[in-house]
């Protein structure tokens, strides 16, 4: 090869090269940033820039705030986990994709369902995104199968979702007998889809008879891990229990210093890896910080940020507050027609009849120790993006699956369509977006995914190759650029809570017998499937203490929000269901 052959072959390779580079910088940059996406488990408002408690602690949380935008007046679809994350993941209504909680068919579990929906987590997989996931993302394992795995069948998941460490005695289902095994094992498949080794200790484990220990020995035997709180040095060592117990193994703590990490610890550690680690294309990272869903167990620490001396009761807490309300949506103990019942409830009458109403003080106590303990894990995520390549091309959205009922309205617990569980924190930070700066339009969680794809240049339609339904949502980006602008999205959100009236798990939900509300600027109007309403006017009643559905004069205005409900109701035909469990062939 003559030396002139040699130099053009260089020059030809380089030439190559660098229009490859050319062309890979030029579709990284068509595809737009990066994207971090952080969604809580049951945090209500009360963060610094939701002011729903004047005493969190959330430094983190409002450095974010600082740096974009904090949308207040932001809903869940559904306000309950799993018919929410459902929602979010798909982009569509709960009353689209037919998912009413509890006695629905789980659409998003049907061996077919991906003929016809991409999950966000699917649709960017599709696009060539490095897609990685931890935590809590979809209900605790309820993924469809492979979604968590990338083209060469490899994990892209971590840390499966997990509310301990638990108090234990480290026997578990060894010893349970039939059928108690079987039946617990069933409810796990049901709640777990138990594909990773250790899923049986996410809703506790242990037990000679099988029960399972959802309450620490310290607390009232009636209370249940819906009303459990200690910090992690009270070591559960009575009632038969001789420790605390995390995926299935003994958790490990001798002091605040020395113990094993928490699982959204873990979660936190896992992403920061990633990040430092690097990627060599856009990226889609879901965080699924656990807490502060219950129980509330939580590192000392945190605890002591908030004395109990000192610390004050929900403002929304007034006695007498449920006289006016919708009588479907109240304790109906015997006729419950909320998909849980009297749950929220039950557990405010445990907490508030448990030391003359110090139980509710601690259960606060904890609850905020929780929100600053994921508000540092938080943390940790954005300083390990802000020391990176990718702290100024990177999209940071931060939310939660519902909110929470902290007595308010006699309740703890989320399930109800009143502010408390309906509204949810939401920030967004990254490049074009205003820093600082507040928006107070109603938005929801199905706005999430129309925004995923405006910012990386995707369809805003990812279901039309498979021929399913559109989004239910609109992407946030106008009102990113200018939070007091305008968007394409509807005036009024969401939300959706079932009806439990006439449907079961293999029996098509009809979405006009459900219960429903919409938010809008100033009002929350509620509409429970027998007719009976609530409204609230926000700017007034700020707690939504009174209800003025009855008031003649507020007739006009609830008319209003009731066709705007109904118009987004029947805007589409509900996604046909039923073909996420059917074979094509037996159709
Ligand atoms: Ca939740
Ligand atoms: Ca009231």
């Amino acid at each position: 090869m003559t030396m002139i052959k040699k130099l053009t072959g260089l020059v030809l390779a380089y030439l190559i090269l660098a229009s490859a580079l050319q062309c890979a910088v030029a579709q990284k940059e068509k595809e737009g940033p990066n994207i971090l996406y952080i969604i809580c488990d049951d945090l209500n408002d009360y963060i610094g820039v939701t002011g729903g408690h004047p005493q969190a602690i959330t430094p983190n949380l409002d450095r974010l705030a600082q740096s974009g935008i904090s949308f207040t007046n932001t809903a869940c679809n559904y306000p309950v986990c799993m018919a929410s994350r459902a929602s979010m993941i798909y982009g569509l209504y709960p009353h689209t994709e037919q998912f009413f909680d509890v006695k629905s068919p789980l659409f998003h579990q049907g061996p077919y369902v991906r003929e016809r929906l991409h999950s966000y987590i699917e649709y960017f997989k599709k696009s060539g995104y490095a897609v990685y996931g931890a935590g809590k993302i979809y209900h605790n394992l309820m993924a469809p199968e492979g979604t968590w795995s990338d083209d060469e069948g490899n994990s892209i998941y971590s840390v499966p979702p997990n509310w301990g460490p638990f108090p234990g005695d480290g026997k578990m289902n060894a010893t349970l007998t039939e059928p108690a095994k079987e039946e617990y094992l069933a409810k796990q498949q049901y709640f777990a889809h138990g594909e990773f080794e250790g899923m049986q200790s996410m809703w506790t484990l242990s037990s000679l008879d099988g029960t399972p220990f959802d309450n620490h020995p310290k607390l009232p035997e009636d209370f249940n891990s819906g009303t459990a709180y200690a910090s992690l040095d009270e070591i559960p060592n009575s009632n038969g229990c001789d420790g605390w117990y995390l995926y299935d193994k003994p958790y490990r703590y001798n002091n605040e210093d020395d113990r094993d990490p928490m699982p959204d610890e873990m979660t936190a550690e896992f992403i920061c890896g990633l990040i430092e680690k690097g990627f060599d294309r856009p990226f889609m990272l879901s965080v699924g910080i656990v807490r502060p869903h219950t129980p509330l167990y939580v590192p000392k620490k945190y605890m002591d940020l908030y004395p109990l001396e000192t610390l004050q009761m929900p403002l929304g807490i007034k006695e007498g507050d449920i006289s006016d309300i919708a009588e479907d949506l109240g304790r109906n103990r015997n006729k419950p027609k909320i998909p849980y019942g009297s749950h929220g409830f039950h557990e405010y009458d445990l907490l508030n009849g448990y030391k003359e109403g110090e139980g509710m003080r601690e259960f606060l106590q904890a609850y905020l120790a929780c929100i600053t303990f994921v508000d540092e894990q938080v943390g940790k995520i954005l300083e390990a993006l802000e020391s990176s390549p990718y702290a100024d091309n990177t999209l940071i959205v931060f939310t939660s699956d519902n909110g929470y009922h902290i007595g308010e309205k006699e309740q703890v617990f989320k399930g109800s369509l009143w502010e408390e569980s309906c509204r949810i924190p939401l920030i967004i930070a990254g490049p074009g977006i205003k820093a600082g700066e507040v928006c107070s339009l109603p938005v929801s969680l199905v706005d999430l995914y129309p925004t995923f794809l405006d910012y990386s240049g995707l369809s805003a339609h990812p279901n039309k190759e498979l021929g399913g339904p559109e989004l239910d949502g609109y992407s946030l980006r106008p009102l990113l650029e200018n939070p007091q602008g305008v968007w394409d999205g509807p005036e009024v959100s969401l939300s959706a809570l079932g009806s439990d009236a006439n449907h079961h798990h293999k029996t098509k939900p009809d979405k006009h017998a459900q219960h429903y509300s919409v938010r809008s600027e100033r009002y929350r109007y509620i509409r429970s499937a027998s007719g009976q309403e609530e409204l609230y006017d926000m700017k007034e009643d700020p707690h939504c203490w009174t209800n003025i559905a009855g008031d003649p004069e507020m007739k006009p205005m609830k008319e209003n929000l009731f066709a705007q409900m109904m118009e987004l109701i029947d805007r589409r035909e509900p996604y046909e269901i039923f073909q996420c469990w059917i074979d094509p062939q037996e159709r």
